[in-house]
């Protein structure tokens, strides 16, 4: 069975345990604190949640988990066929939810909450401010006023909103209304409601 470890309300493993609740598959879900104990660490070097385990696969980085649990047990129509158009669209954003948006977001938030008041508004946070803006402006753009990034409901939408999540939450910076109102539409689906409620649970 898979079994997925993150921090109690940890918004990149909720992403994993969302696509198991859309996909209607049974998981574990383990809650670890911060810092991570040693026993953790023996098993993810990196320390970082999620981690998934599913019988020999053991992997971190969250987006990784997204494609590998809808290839191992899909088909599914989150993630489109090669052969499909949507497929390149879904492909680009799941990545740029982490790869660029989200790593840029973890630099602002150890900025944010770990750097002396010195560095918390140096030339490297300032740009990353500004890179992160642009992704916002970048993401809007690929939502073009739709309900969802690549057509239907897919995984470049369980990956962006969730990292949209960690840039508001995290940061309590403001997002425009169109992307406030498309992670409050999203919100709406059972599996998410589902997946919170789970993530939540201590
Ligand atoms: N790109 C990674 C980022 C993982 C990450 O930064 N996770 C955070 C929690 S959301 C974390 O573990 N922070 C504590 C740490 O890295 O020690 C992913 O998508 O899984």
């Amino acid at each position: 069975m898979i079994t997925i470890t993150n921090f109690p309300r940890g918004a990149r493993g909720l992403r994993v345990v969302w696509l198991c609740e859309e996909m209607g598959l049974p998981y574990r879900l383990e809650k670890i604190g911060y810092p991570v104990p040693d026993s953790y660490r023996a098993k993810n070097p990196l320390g970082s949640v999620p981690f998934l385990e599913d019988g020999d696969v053991a992997i971190n980085e969250s987006v990784a988990q997204l494609l590998y649990i809808a290839s191992r047990y899909g088909p599914t129509p989150l993630l489109p066929a090669a052969s499909d158009p949507r497929f390149a669209r879904v492909l680009q954003m799941v990545v740029f939810s982490e790869a660029t948006f989200g790593a840029g977001t973890n630099t602002l938030m150890a900025a944010h909450f770990g750097a002396p008041d010195a560095d918390k508004q140096n030339w490297s946070v300032r740009m990353q401010e500004q890179a992160s803006l642009q992704a916002l402006a970048f993401i809007e753009a690929k939502l073009a006023g739709a309900d969802h990034l690549a057509g239907d409901f897919s995984l470049a939408d369980i990956a962006i909103s969730t990292s949209l999540g960690v840039y508001k939450g995290a940061l309590q910076k403001p997002l425009t209304p169109a992307l406030d109102a498309y992670r409050d539409r999203l919100s709406q689906r059972p599996a998410y409601k589902r997946a919170l409620a789970a993530n939540t649970q201590t």
